[in-house]
């Protein structure tokens, strides 16, 4: 070997390490990119899971209609990511060729083509290192020959049990024809019935091609199964390595048994083998010899894997064919093997990569036999501008001359443009699919955003339900008002006190009927005749008392109706609110009203708080009517002096008649009484006129007006009924009429009261209306006050489904903006990588041969 071949590799070597750091980073920023691609198409799938649109949102929620549908993107981020992942091994493997310290040579071809002998011829090795046989095939495991002068020994790497199964047991289970799983352990393995099937197929007389084939693959799972002993523990052990000190004892780590019924077939656990050597007579560095099984020899799916090696592992490919009678030269095998050879080449030019070298073979091979196929392997290469080298590859000078030192000549010539070439169809595709993400992640994360502004945030949505919840409660309030105007237009007395009034006034009668509740007026009689003797006086005076305080009594009662008008009003209130705000703000009972007035001062809502307190406190507020009616007329019931009146005796309501002469002490008293009622509901009046006039003020003030014009003005009377003698006939006729008038009084002045009671609940509704469901900005006390139950007023808003929209979205929209600045980066990385291989190369074309590049002047060009 010439120095300038050694020294262009070296320096080939040495430019090759200076792209390691672009690589390196181009390698890490598309793991990156293809992790950020999975999170956006995780967050996508997620986010179109929940935002099928109208199905997971009410039209509240979510009103957009015309957006592009994420499924559309989902389709587009899954081919990007097939795209990404497709690349990532070309990505890895010139990762590897970057930080390779040696030029690796292949040999690649049918069984018994030579490679091995090649590779011997090359290495000076013996048969017992890279064994061949005459008649079957050889070579088990792939083995690398590194130069390595003052060496003889070699390295095992071994494969574990599920490596084992799935690369070598499940490819071949399968072309076996067998669709259950692949054995999953290794006793398992060891009991699976591949004899018996093999032996069933064999039964089988003129089994079709394709059980032929399954044939041969369930004699290749009998083959491991029986030797199975040799390697299970070089599978299961704990030593994952071997190291073999004497190359003679390789053999059965390499080769397949030179016997086939040899059970000692430690190949099958053999990952990888390096072996360590002196080429003779080679003095370039860094050389390494690849030798691989024939290909076709283990089935297509190994063949794709030793496809994967060839991209990480070797920089020329040796073809090797040798001529044998009866068959065409370049048949449907040698084909794909070619094919092999072109998906390996990476970008490299396919001269700089392949190479047909035919194996003249002269013991086996006639010279007839030799031109024909040269002649047709020129027709192949030349089509497909690959070099052809003929020669015996057993023959030291011929492969030195004609095969190795061509090859080598070729690689100290292209080696470094080779490498270019490698990285340069990387980073182009590595660049256009980083493209692709970016334009695809923007889109994706702009249409994210977009999208996710407009999914309305629970605030929103919350102050939206929250001003409908008050429009429809004003309704409902509105009508309860217009129920009570109704009444007030029609003059309907507060019903309850209407019947308590009667319910008093009867009792009262027949009490009087009944001798002032002394059983019968005869009874009544018998017992006031003697003490009228004895001091009319203080009889009358103790009869007058009883009549007040009977009146007293019963017309009281009447004030506990009120309760019950207003009891009815607050639960008609109470129900309105209930059946919007639910239970949970109004609960069942007496005390709703109050536990909602609760509710609102505990969130601080004025507003509502104000308009609760009043609506609850307005019977205390109200106070008792009968103190108001009735009082007045009752305590005239009293033997007195006084002045006869006028022709009417009371003065007709808005006369002064209170100031009518001849009042005596009683009826001043009563006059004071009544003039501090009518001044203090004067005072409510003004009070009330500030804030909106309560209606109880009104009556208050008519109230205090009977009060004040039932002033009596007379002497010698018992109320209107003069007192002519000291009988017990004479005061029961007195006392009988003054009794009936009071009471027909009372009742007269109670059911005016009632009627105006109902002018005030009336007002009381009407206030409690504007109130609670018209003063402005009250919406925002509803909002704030519902806010805790928002699910259980509006579940269908408030499911968390908008909220779980608007985080999904985000989240789409952060993944997107992830896997844009991922793709960018890997676009600076190509960029840098790039610009440090700048030079005579030419990408696109490079890219453009693919199996089109092969062309097959029987076949035509390849698909
Ligand atoms: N004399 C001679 N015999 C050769 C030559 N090439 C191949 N053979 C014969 O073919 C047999 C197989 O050659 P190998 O080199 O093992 O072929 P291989 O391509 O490695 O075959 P596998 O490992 O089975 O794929 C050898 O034992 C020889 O009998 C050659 O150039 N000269
Ligand atoms: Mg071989």
């Amino acid at each position: 070997m010439n120095m300038p071949i050694q020294a262009s590799i070296a320096a080939a070597l040495e430019n090759r390490r200076g792209q390691r750091e672009h690589i390196e980073q181009l390698h890490r920023t598309w793991l990156t990119l293809s992790g950020s691609i999975d999170a956006m198409l995780g967050a996508v799938t997620d986010a179109s899971g929940r935002l099928d649109l109208g199905e997971s949102l009410t039209p509240e929620q979510y009103s957009v209609t015309g957006e592009p549908r994420l499924e559309k993107s989902e389709a587009e981020i899954r081919e990007l990511r097939q795209a990404v992942g497709a690349l990532a091994p070309d990505i890895e493997a010139i990762n590897r060729r970057v930080h390779r310290e040696t030029v690796n040579i292949g040999v690649i071809g049918r069984t018994q083509a030579g490679k091995s002998t090649l590779l011997r011829t090359i290495t000076g090795l013996g048969p017992e290192t890279i064994p061949s046989t005459d008649l079957n095939p050889t070579t088990a495991a792939r083995s690398r020959m590194f130069h390595s002068p003052g060496r003889a020994d070699a390295d095992i790497t071994l494969l574990t049990w599920p490596e084992f199964r799935d690369s070598y047991l499940e490819p071949l289970h399968r072309q076996a024809g067998r669709d259950d799983p692949v054995p999953a352990s290794p006793d398992e393995f060891l009991h699976y019935p591949y004899t018996r099937l093999l032996e069933a197929h064999r039964g089988r007389s003129g089994d079709s091609e394709s059980g032929l084939i399954e044939q041969k693959y369930l004699n290749r799972l009998c083959v491991a199964q029986e030797s199975f002993d040799s390697y299970r523990d070089l599978l299961t052990g704990s030593e994952r390595t071997l190291h073999i000190e004497q190359l003679r004892e390789l053999r059965p780590y390499v080769a397949y048994p030179e016997n086939d019924k040899d059970l000692r077939r430690p190949y099958h656990a053999v990952r990888d083998v390096r072996i360590y050597c002196a080429f003779p007579g080679v003095d370039v560095e860094n050389l390494v010899l690849v030798d691989l099984p024939g290909a076709g020899e283990a089935g297509l799916d190994i063949d794709r894997q030793f496809l994967r090696d060839l991209k990480n592992e070797v920089d020329v490919l040796l073809q090797i064919k040798r001529p044998t009678e009866g068959h065409a030269f370049f048949d449907e095998t040698d084909w794909d093997v070619l094919r092999l050879a072109d998906a390996a080449r990476m970008g490299v030019a396919p001269a700089d990569f392949v190479s047909v070298v035919i194996n003249s073979d002269p013991s086996h091979v006639t010279p007839a036999m030799l031109d024909n196929a040269a002649a047709k392997a020129r027709e192949v290469v030349e089509r497909n501008s690959l070099p052809l080298l003929v020669g015996n590859v057993a023959d030291t000078a011929e492969v030195r001359a004609d095969i190795f030192g061509p090859v080598l000549r070729g690689l100290a010539e292209h080696l470094a443009q080779m490498d270019l070439a490698a990285a340069g169809a990387v980073l182009t595709q590595a660049r256009g699919l980083a493209e692709r993400a970016i334009n695809l992640a923007d889109w994706l994360a702009d249409m994210a955003r977009r999208r996710g502004e407009r999914v309305p945030d629970e605030e929103k949505a919350l102050r939206t339900e929250a001003k409908r919840l008050r429009n429809t409660i004003a309704k409902e309030l509105s009508d309860l008002r217009s129920e009570y105007d109704r009444q007030v237009r029609d003059a309907e007395p507060v019903p309850e006190v209407s019947d308590s009034i009667t319910m008093a006034r009867d009792r009262l009668m027949k009490w009087a009927d009944g001798g002032f509740g002394a059983g019968s007026h005869r009874h009544w009689l018998a017992l006031i005749e003697p003490a009228m003797i004895a001091d009319p006086g203080e009889t009358r005076d103790d009869q007058c008392t009883l009549v007040r305080q009977e009146l007293r009594k019963e017309f009281s009662q009447v004030d506990g109706s009120l309760a019950s008008a207003v009891g009815r009003l607050h639960q008609a209130v109470a129900t309105i609110l209930q059946t919007r705000l639910s239970t949970h703000l109004v609960p069942e009972g007496a005390s709703a009203l109050n536990a909602l007035l609760a509710m609102a001062q505990q969130h601080r809502l004025e507003t509502l708080s104000a308009a609760l307190e009043e609506l609850i406190r307005f019977p205390t507020s109200y106070g008792s009517i009968f103190l108001r009616v009735g009082r007045p007329i009752v305590r005239r019931i009293s033997p007195r002096h006084g002045q006869i009146p006028g022709e009417h005796g009371i003065p007709a309501p808005g006369e002064p008649g209170m100031s009518a002469p001849g009042e005596d002490q009683i009826a001043s008293r009563a006059a004071k009484v009544g003039r501090s009622l009518y001044a203090g509901a004067r005072k409510g009046v003004t009070a009330a006129g500030t804030a909106g006039g309560h209606p109880a003020v009104v009556v208050g003030v008519a109230g205090a007006q009977v009060a004040a014009e039932l002033a009596p003005i007379f002497a010698e009377w018992i109320w209107q009924e003069q007192i002519t003698d000291d009988s017990a006939d004479g005061l029961h006729e007195v006392l009988y009429k003054a009794f009936r008038q009071a009471v027909d009084r009372i009742d007269e002045r109670m059911r005016d009261e009632a009627g105006r009671l109902t002018e005030v609940l009336a007002a009381v509704v009407d206030q409690f209306f504007d109130q609670f469901a018209r003063s402005p900005g009250v919406e925002d006390e509803f909002a704030r006050l519902c806010w805790p139950i928002r699910q259980v007023l509006w579940p269908a808003t408030f499911d968390g489904r908008a909220a779980a929209v608007a985080a999904a979205l985000r989240q789409v929209a952060d993944a997107a903006s992830a896997s844009g600045e991922a793709a960018r980066a890997v676009l600076a990385s190509a960029s840098s990588a790039d610009r440090r291989a700048a030079g005579p190369r030419s990408g696109s074309a490079v890219q453009a041969l693919g199996h089109e590049g092969l062309a097959d002047d029987d076949v035509g060009p390849l698909d």
